[in-house]
């Protein structure tokens, strides 16, 4: 057994490494994103000695599902997230018609200048699940959430790829595809 609070710090360990800093540890992440377990076990030992069954057990509770391991169980790699280069090797997909982005009403302004841009990541991430969008967009202050009218992107030529977990990501979303989406407009109105 593995208590939450574990768990998270784990998972946080996990993503600072397979993210961002895989050199912090000796790591390099192989094509895909992906390193062995076995090597990412030794690696994560110096700064406290990690189980299997622990990173097992965080891969397949994670409440993003930010981690997959391999079919063989061999190898391991954050979905989606990463600021190290590394190509994820996500084929193009076709999105619904509507995708959604979580942000900080604060940045709307720049938003509806620039369009969505993918900053530090690799990609702007999107989603399905309007709940989680208010989550996501919470993180840095006042949720509000887009819509993206990925359908008629895609149409006009905008790549998109998605992960195993049903993250959606994009390159950039120009600020003519984006617009408030219902009950964001309506907390709007209603201020
Ligand atoms: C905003 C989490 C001003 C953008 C989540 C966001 C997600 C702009 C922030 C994943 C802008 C970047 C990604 C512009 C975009 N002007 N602000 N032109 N364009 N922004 O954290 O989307 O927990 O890099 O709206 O679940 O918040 O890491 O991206 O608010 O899937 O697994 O700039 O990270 O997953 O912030 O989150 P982030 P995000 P994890």
């Amino acid at each position: 057994m593995i208590s939450r609070g574990e768990q998270v710090r784990v998972s946080k360990r996990l993503s600072y490494v397979l993210r961002h800093r895989p050199d912090s540890v000796g790591l390099e992440l192989g094509e895909g994103g992906w390193v062995t377990v076995d090597a990412l076990l030794h690696a994560l030992a110096s700064g406290g000695v990690v189980s299997r069954d622990v990173l097992e057990t965080v891969v397949r509770e994670n409440d993003k599902q930010r981690f997959e391991m391999s079919a063989d169980g061999l190898q391991i790699r954050a979905r989606q997230g990463h600021s190290v280069a590394v190509d994820l090797g996500y084929e193009p997909a076709t999105p619904p018609e509507s995708l959604l982005h979580g942000t900080a009403e604060r940045f709307l302004d720049s938003i509806f200048a620039k369009g969505l841009v993918k900053g530090k990541r690799h990609h702007v991430h999107m989603g399905t699940d309007r709940a989680l969008m208010v989550s996501v967009g919470g993180r840095h202050g006042k949720p509000v959430v887009l819509e993206v009218a990925a359908g008629r992107m895609h149409a006009d030529g905008h790549a998109f790829f998605v992960t195993g977990n049903g993250v959606w990501l994009t390159e950039h979303v120009p600020a003519k595809y984006l617009t408030l989406d219902a009950s964001s407009r309506s907390q709007a109105a209603a201020r």
